[in-house]
């Protein structure tokens, strides 16, 4: 070897698992929780493909600690996970009482991480929209009632949970709040023109007016944070948005344009206004006076509201101009090249091909376009019928590990050779989990680098868990402290894990992992 030093990511960069209230938590009825439109949506016949629903999801409303012991054996440096509104506040409004269980929950999470030495990265709004608040006045439907509502809600967390919490999240995917809540119809609370799938609802006006409000909601949020807050707990407040890379496909100029629309209303319909102060002129001439507008004294709070970009991506598009879809920009996506070649591994959701190389010029255009510091806060891979699969062969997971072999070493190119200011990265998720309707099909095991049992709710990592560890490790420089320390060793295979409930009777997983 010779004596020169691989470059690595800085000793602040921050890595570690997310995961979200709904997809997790379960215990949905105790300690004093109202509903959130997920509930009921999860249960109607045909939402999800085998009718499970969040009632107990991976059981970590109970089984926190081990979660957290966990995390701590897998030496992540940070934990993003999302309060649930409902718990906080179950009916939700700025005249409802607070659930001082829920505060205690999220206290005790938040406590026993630090003692960890893990950074709490905390989501806002996850999608759990109290039920209450749906039922009251239509959510996110009503700017003026939830703007309030939701600002109180966060005051609440600000106040509970600050002197602790540095990194905030005010809300997750706002494209997929809209979209597939209010146009699409695929995700709670289901509304859509399409009277098949809902008795009510406008997929031409809703999911704009919805967009709107989330924008407005999270920025008078921000505003009250950095008023009232900023100085004294001294934390970052942003957003976090979903998009995928854009690629033409090919090199004529409407294709060009096309991807270029295409990145407008996945992602400018909600970073230009916060980044730039505007949305974008694709958006306000595709929908004209659908487009909700601004007032001077909202801009002027909208504009400059995100102290980073907040990064989820899974995949990249191959973009021909055409097609009706309004919520794709009226652009085609495709896997196939012109020349009939596949552009990755295709994953279990249709919509998800393993590219790595669209991650890096994702990174490098929101860094030339917002110059912001970009935090990844979720990338993915969903391994093809891994739920139906034994979990010897489940935890073999190939795929995903090549997956994310792709997007650490594009990471750290985007970061060491193109510059881009890149300070955290979050893998999708810590555990197999609930998972939505992403797939457009009910699936319950599908991004994990966790396997769940979801009879005994026993824990065991998959391969990517391992090489993640590893790659992390690995490649960020050491920061004075934990010096050198090498990560934990992991079991090889299932046979090697302690038998018994994890965490609740007999040796834990996590003494396992210690072997
Ligand atoms: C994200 N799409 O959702 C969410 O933040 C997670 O809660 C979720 O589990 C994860 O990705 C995996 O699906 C998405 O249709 C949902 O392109 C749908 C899409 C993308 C992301």
């Amino acid at each position: 070897m010779s004596g020169t030093v691989a470059p690595k990511l800085s000793k602040d960069f921050i890595w570690g698992f997310a995961t979200a209230s709904f997809q997790i938590e379960g215990s949905t009825d105790v300690d004093g929780r109202g509903k959130s439109i997920w509930d009921d949506f999860s249960k109607q016949p045909g939402k999800t493909m085998d009718g499970r629903d969040g009632d107990v999801a991976t059981d970590s409303y109970r089984l926190w600690k081990e979660d957290i012991a966990l995390l701590a054996q897998y030496g992540v440096k940070s934990y993003r996970f999302s309060v649930s509104w409902s718990r906080v506040i179950p009916l939700g409004g700025r005249n409802d009482p607070v659930n001082p269980k829920g505060i205690q929950f999220y206290s005790n999470l938040i406590d026993a991480l630090l003692e960890n030495g893990i950074v709490p990265f905390v989501t806002l709004y996850h999608w759990d929209l109290p039920q209450a608040l749906h039922d009251r006045y239509g959510g996110w439907l009503n700017k003026d009632e939830i703007v309030q509502d939701y600002v109180r809600y966060a005051k609440v967390c600000f106040e509970s949970f600050g002197d602790r919490v540095k990194h905030w999240l005010t809300m997750n995917e706002p494209w997929c709040i809209s979209i597939l809540g209010y146009g699409r119809g695929v995700f709670a609370p289901g509304r859509s023109s399409d009277r098949e799938r809902s008795p009510e609802g406008n997929s031409s006006t809703e999911p704009w007016i919805v967009g709107h409000s989330v924008i407005l909601a999270h920025a008078y949020a921000v505003k009250l944070y950095r008023e009232e807050f900023k100085a004294s707990q001294g934390g970052q407040i942003g957003i976090t948005l979903n998009g995928d890379w854009a690629m033409p496909y090919d090199d004529s100029p409407q294709n060009v344009e096309a991807a270029q629309h295409a990145l407008d209303v996945a992602i400018g319909w909600f970073a230009d206004p916060i980044y730039l102060g505007h949305y974008p002129d694709y958006m306000k001439q595709m929908l004209r006076e659908r487009l909700p507008e601004f007032t001077p004294e909202e801009l002027a709070v909208v504009k400059g509201s995100s102290d980073f970009y907040g990064m989820n991506t899974y995949t990249t598009n191959l973009c021909r101009a055409g097609g009706d879809d309004e919520f794709q920009g009226f652009v085609e996506y495709t896997f196939i090249r012109p020349d009939g070649t596949q552009l990755g591994t295709q994953a279990h959701c249709a919509w998800l091909q393993d590219y790595p190389q669209g991650f890096r010029d994702l990174l490098n255009y929101l860094w030339k376009r917002y110059k912001l510091p970009i935090y990844v806060t979720e990338n993915g891979f969903a391994v093809k019928d891994e739920n139906s699969k034994p979990i010897e062969e489940a935890l073999q997971d190939n795929d995903r590990v090549n997956y994310f072999k792709g997007t650490t070493s594009a990471l750290k190119a985007a970061v060491l050779e193109d510059g881009v200011d890149v300070r955290a990265y979050f893998p999708w998720s810590f555990v197999d989990n609930f998972e939505w309707q992403a797939c457009l099909l009910y699936h319950h095991r599908i991004f994990g680098v966790t396997y769940v049992d979801y009879e005994t709710q026993k824990r065991y990592p998959k391969e990517s868990a391992k090489f993640l560890v590893k790659w992390f490790g690995n490649n960020i420089d050491a920061a004075e402290k934990p010096s050198n320390k090498a990560p934990p060793a992991l079991p090889q295979k299932v046979a090697d894990y302690p038998s018994g409930h994890f965490g609740l009777e007999g040796p834990s997983i996590v003494q396992g992992l210690k072997a």
